[in-house]
């Protein structure tokens, strides 16, 4: 049988394309074999990330920190988590970019080159919190489809852009306009190009605050591939699946953006509580917007020994959304009792917040748990345990919780 058969000229040109070479004896390549060079690429080095972080799904990519990964007061490149619902764009023409402004509340459709952006603006550098709807998800019971984030899907990172509410006054939006939603170049994993991965946005009012950018840097650089070179919106405080990467074109529109995972389950909660694993109508549910308080111990790691009698520090970051973190605490016991700890003022709106403490009241050798709890600037503190349940296994911000032994 002639193997040719099975692979033609053309998958074979675009498989040498592929590998970067040709494929010598292609002719005795069996039928359905995938070469080991298509196999998926070392994450890791494809993205420059630590090799601590955790793959939780390759296709689309998904990687997210553990807590003491998270230790540095700006996020780094290779800590960063990394969610993308479709595949990442290839071959990006950064000369050729274009942002084009369009939908029922722009005066007139509007595009701009990136340099354009970068020149016609000024520019601002804001630190953002950016944490995925669904960090923490792993822990609900009855439990979520959906990538299983732990606690690492959140960032901090330095970003750098002109602010979208300049860009919308230069464009003219009209009275009307209620929200904005962005469309991005990744490409649906069905590869159906009338299909796009994600499209999302927010309301005009947070589309008009100051620290709402159209970024270009991340931590003083172009922001890498992964996190939405050339151009990406960046909404701190919301769920990151507002912060659209790769964006060529937003929408003001005059009624909720009604794009790709904007409605049904998607970054939508029940408006009221439900009980676990109930049914909630369509028009029960509302769409996640500021994020709720949250913290994280990212020193000690979990499983840390310490000696009888010495003193234990611990920090982290705790971050509100909309709002600050008023105050922060930690536990021994269980939730029993709580001991304050220092919170510093944020970098900026919108920045998460580093708190510490020295503990050094561990009555007696043995086995401790420490519980973080923040508190946001309305007085709302994080559960001890899980928040309230919800289909898709949003907004978990149950206090963070770490093992240690003193011996
Ligand atoms: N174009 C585009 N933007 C996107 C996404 C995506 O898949 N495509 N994922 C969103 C989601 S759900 C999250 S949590 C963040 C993740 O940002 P990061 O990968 O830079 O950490 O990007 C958001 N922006
Ligand atoms: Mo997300």
């Amino acid at each position: 049988m002639d193997r040719r058969n099975f692979i033609t000229k053309g998958t074979l040109g675009t498989l040498s394309a592929l590998i970067g070479a040709d494929i010598v004896y292609a002719n005795t390549l069996p039928s359905g074999y995938r070469l080991l060079a298509q196999q998926d690429p070392d994450p890791f080095k494809l993205f420059n990330k630590d090799t601590g972080m955790s793959v939780l799904n390759t296709k689309p990519w998904n990687i997210e920190a553990t807590a003491h990964l998270l230790d540095d007061k700006v996020t780094p490149n290779k800590y960063m988590f990394i969610r993308n619902n479709g595949l990442v764009p290839e071959n990006i023409d950064v000369q050729n970019w274009k942002l084009t402004f369009d939908g029922e509340s722009v005066q007139q459709q509007k595009s701009y080159a990136l340099q354009e952006l970068k020149s016609n603006f000024k520019q601002y550098t804001y630190q953002l919190t950016l944490e995925c709807g669904g960090n923490g998800r792993s822990e609900f019971n009855p439990p979520a489809k959906g990538n299983q984030w732990t606690v690492g899907a959140v960032s901090c990172a330095e970003w750098t852009g002109v602010r979208l509410r300049d860009v919308l006054q230069d464009v003219g939006i009209k009275a009307d306009a209620v929200y904005i939603g962005y469309h991005a170049t990744d490409r649906h994993l069905s590869l159906n190009p009338e299909k796009e991965p994600i499209s999302r946005g927010v309301p005009i009012t947070k589309a008009l605050q100051e620290e709402t950018l159209l970024a270009f840097q991340m931590n003083g650089k172009d922001i890498p591939l992964v996190h939405g070179y050339p151009l990406r919106l960046i909404a701190g405080g919301w769920p990151a699946s507002a912060s659209g990467k790769w964006i060529n074109r937003i929408s003001v529109r005059n009624k909720v953006h009604d794009g790709a995972k904007m409605t049904g389950t998607s970054y939508r909660v029940p408006c009221e509580p439900v009980a676990p694993g109930e049914k909630v109508a369509d028009g029960d549910m509302c769409i996640i917007e500021s994020m709720p308080v949250k913290s994280l111990i990212t020193f000690p790691k979990t499983g840390a020994i310490i000696k009888k009698g010495d003193t234990l520090p611990i920090r982290g970051h705790a971050w509100a959304g909309e709002l600050s973190v008023s105050k922060m605490e930690y536990s021994l016991d269980f939730g029993a009792s709580w001991t304050a700890c220092t919170v510093e003022a944020p970098r900026n709106r919108l920045a998460w917040q580093h708190f510490s403490a020295k503990i050094s009241d561990f009555p007696k050798k043995g086995y401790y748990e420490i519980w973080a709890r923040a508190t946001d600037s309305a007085g709302l503190g994080q559960p001890m345990l899980l928040p309230g349940w919800n289909p898709k296994g949003y907004l978990n911000n149950a206090c963070h919780r770490i093992a240690v032994k003193v011996v």
